[in-house]
């Protein structure tokens, strides 16, 4: 099912909705693949929007701060907009100071991509040309989202290139699972499964250290209310503006969730599960500006995001693994949020 949502030089930009059998709605464009509602039922049987977002393209087109978009080709900061790559040197589009962020611009969160419908799944399918934003080879995205009947939200994301080159794609949706903008995400529980994060500089980029979580705010392998873990304060927190903006090393557990985030008023929850090596968490530290998100202003903590990848600047720290793209070697990557609900009691 797909509506006109707006235009953008001439194109349609539409937006497509999934839906299954419990009522649980998931709605993206083909602008940017950006996710723009999932509406999920609360303990009280009420269904809401879980994510932030915007009712117009003008909107996304203004102000967006990554809103559900699909972000690539390489996500997070690449430090100075630059690296080498099998002895060649490659310099990039700058769009954060010297740096690159979430892949330049234009990057695919303002891409229009071709659809395909089926009955459960969006199938997002791009030509990313050689040297766009600086990247070498002519790249070959398929991105799908899917929605089960069991209310879980996949994306699998696949790659192909002509010439070496790097990938390392994300979705950036802030989830409120209040269901209420006005109400902020510090009261949410957050487990994840991971024993050290990287530490990032004063310009929120990894500066190489992989820091074990132990006994520190960063250590959410018991699950704790996101703001006891911002109380409890770490000078790297600080660093991200008074809250998480760190790529966690993931342990993975086989068929055991990476992360979970419960907010235990509307009864909602997300289980998170990836084969990504890395989630980044940002907690929407910095959320400010002169906009509205469905009608509220926007406020710092209004949303979190669970952006799988391989940690951020990975080309620059080998210990943080392999973004290299080859051709003839196809990236494929899968991740899974399983949206839950405990109900009410009568
Ligand atoms: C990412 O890590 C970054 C943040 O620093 C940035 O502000 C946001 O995207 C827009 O999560």
């Amino acid at each position: 099912m797909k509506r006109l949502f707006g235009e953008l030089n001439g194109v349609p930009i539409y937006e497509y909705t999934l839906k299954n059998k419990r009522g649980t709605e998931f709605s993206a464009l083909n602008y940017g693949a950006i996710v723009t509602r999932i509406v999920t039922e609360n303990q009280f049987g009420e269904f809401q929007n879980i994510c932030l977002g915007f009712h117009s393209l003008d909107d996304y087109l203004a102000y967006s701060p990554y809103f559900g978009a699909f972000v690539g080709r390489v996500a997070g900061r690449i430090r100075n907009g630059s690296f080498w790559l099998d002895g060649k040197h490659y310099d990039l589009v700058k769009n954060a100071g010297v740096h690159q962020l979430h892949g330049g611009r234009p990057n695919f969160s303002k891409t229009v991509f071709e659809v395909e419908e089926t009955a459960n799944s969006l199938i997002f399918s791009y030509k990313s040309p050689a040297f766009q934003n600086g990247y070498p080879g002519e790249v070959d995205v398929v991105m799908r989202y899917t929605l089960t009947e069991e209310d879980a939200w996949v994306i699998e994301y696949e790659a192909d290139t002509d010439q070496p080159t790097l990938f390392n794609p994300t979705n950036h949706t802030y989830f409120n699972l209040s269901g209420d903008v006005k109400k902020s995400i510090l009261k949410n529980e957050l487990f994840v499964r991971s024993h050290a994060y990287a530490c990032i500089d004063e310009e929120l980029i990894p500066t190489g250290e992989l820091r074990e979580v132990f006994g520190t705010a960063f250590d959410f392998n018991e699950a704790k209310q996101i703001q006891s873990a911002i109380l409890k304060g770490d000078p790297q927190m600080d660093l991200a503006s008074g809250g998480l903006d760190h790529g966690f090393v993931l342990e993975h557990v086989r068929n055991q969730p990476d992360a979970i985030l419960v907010d235990r008023d509307s009864g909602r929850g997300i289980k998170m599960e990836t084969d990504a090596p890395a989630v980044v968490i940002y907690t929407g530290n910095t959320l400010t500006g002169d906009y509205t998100v469905f009608g509220d202003k926007i406020r710092p903590f209004s949303g979190i995001t669970f952006e799988t990848q391989s940690l951020p600047d990975a080309i620059h720290h080998p210990h943080f693994g392999d973004i290299v793209l080859r051709p003839g070697t196809p990236f494929y990557s899968k991740t899974i949020f399983r949206f839950f609900v405990n109900k009410a009691r009568n």
